[in-house]
């Protein structure tokens, strides 16, 4: 998936510049096309898209909107916060992982580095009540709905299945299938709407996932029975290696337009954008109204998984423009213009964020390895035949261990 060829590259190019991915001023008004494709980018990010939905700029700068503004209206500066401790505590766990990872504690980890913003602001969005369905790296939305950090681990490490009970917190096993946990979602949204609860349902997906049947299946499913759920994609450019414009020749937002419902895009680093956005589409669905897009356009700024290796395709001032927009540095700009946090917050904050570090770290070297015939048990109900063969042959091999040492 790394290496393509110079025809796959100026295809890719000149899909970007065609599909306007953002920015359709930008394009043709520059000389070269990979220009053409950054500024349009870069136009969409930084708010100059009028379609991107933007509260805060990333200087930190409140800006009215006259649709979304309602939506945070009684926010207080100790709910800004809130969320900006929701941000830190967030990142300060996904590094610890990645640590873990790299210590040989974990088997993989996939960071949510640089789309704090993004999950903090529609977790923070969510109700009790309402059902959250995860791809692999909503661990800031596994902090709103309050799964302990620990629990995601034991998947990564490989000695649970998932971790935690999903009804304990309304908030479902990580989906590592691409895309199939938008089906589970507007299948559970059908169901509460037969039920007659005012609750919503979300799901969250990746740009890379919505090319996938499953999410156009759950799109016309939930258009059609207009079922109360949220599609939440967080559009962070890159599916492993995969670019956006290889997924999509129109904004991925505006495709919910031809299954008829509402699409938005939304500025992903801005915490506060995110949390208005979500909070209305979230009151469309308990409302009856029926599934919303949203569309949060971010940015990767790690790798995929600790497996992964980006600088084979892809370059540093990509990362470096986008870390200028970074969602934690913008609300952090933010307090600080606005004289809503004083230092003593962020001492206390940074002392809470190691202390949180030191927490997981001990949590998950202390996690019991489980019985290795374990697996076995949890493939089929009744039992199979393939499943009993693959035990025995397992057990044969753990055997010949033991005559080795015997030797
Ligand atoms: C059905 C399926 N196909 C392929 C994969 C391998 N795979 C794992 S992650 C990934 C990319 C997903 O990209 P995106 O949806 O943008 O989410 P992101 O990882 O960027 O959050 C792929 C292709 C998979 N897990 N499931
Ligand atoms: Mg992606």
């Amino acid at each position: 998936m790394t290496v393509e060829s110079t025809a796959a590259r100026t295809s890719r190019r000149s899909a970007g510049s065609k599909a306007g991915t953002s920015g359709t001023k930008a394009a043709g008004t520059t000389g070269s096309k990979r220009t053409t494709r950054t500024t349009a980018k870069k136009a969409a990010a930084d708010g100059a898209d009028p379609q991107l939905v933007q509260l805060l700029t990333p200087e930190g700068k409140r800006v009215k909107n006259a649709e979304y503004d309602k939506y945070v209206a009684g926010i207080t500066p100790e709910d800004l916060r809130g969320l900006y401790r929701d941000m830190v505590l967030t990142r300060r766990f996904d590094a610890e992982a990645t640590a873990l990872q790299r210590q040989g504690e974990l088997g993989l980890w996939a960071s949510l580095l640089g789309q704090e913003a993004a999950q903090i602001g529609s977790g923070r969005a969510t109700r009790e009540d309402d059902y959250v369905f995860p791809t692999y790296r909503e661990h800031g939305v596994a902090w709103c709905r309050g799964v302990d950090p620990t629990n995601l681990l034991g998947m990564f490490r490989g000695v649970n299945n998932g971790g935690w009970d999903p009804n304990g917190n309304n908030f479902h096993l990580y989906t590592i299938v691409i895309g199939s946990q938008t089906l589970h979602a507007t299948g559970y949204a059908m169901g509460i709407a037969k039920d007659g609860a005012d609750s919503a349902v979300i799901a969250y997906f990746g740009d890379g996932a919505s090319s996938q049947g499953d999410v156009a299946e759950s799109f016309t499913f939930s258009a059609v029975y207009n079922a109360p759920v949220v599609f939440f994609c967080q559009n962070n450019q890159w599916a492993i290696s995969e670019p956006t414009e290889k997924q999509t020749r129109v904004p991925l937002y505006q495709r919910a337009q031809g299954f008829g419902f509402p699409g938005v895009r939304v500025d992903g680093n801005d915490v506060l954008a995110c949390l208005a956005v979500t909070r209305w589409a979230l009151e469309r669905a308990r409302a009856g109204e029926g599934p919303t897009l949203v569309e949060a356009y971010t940015y990767r700024m790690g790798a995929h998984t600790t497996s992964d290796d980006p600088t084979r395709y892809r370059g540093d001032e990509e990362r470096l423009a986008w870390e200028a927009k970074d969602p934690i540095l913008r609300l952090r700009r933010h307090l600080e213009a606005a004289n809503h946090a004083d230092e003593g917050f962020f001492a206390e904050l940074e002392t809470e964020s190691e202390a949180l570090g030191r927490r997981v770290r001990e949590a998950v070297r202390a996690m019991p390895d489980p019985d290795h015939f374990a697996i076995f048990e949890n493939a089929y109900a009744d039992g199979h035949a393939l499943v009993d063969e693959e035990r025995a042959q397992f057990a044969a091999y753990q055997a010949s261990f033991t005559d080795a040492e015997g030797v």
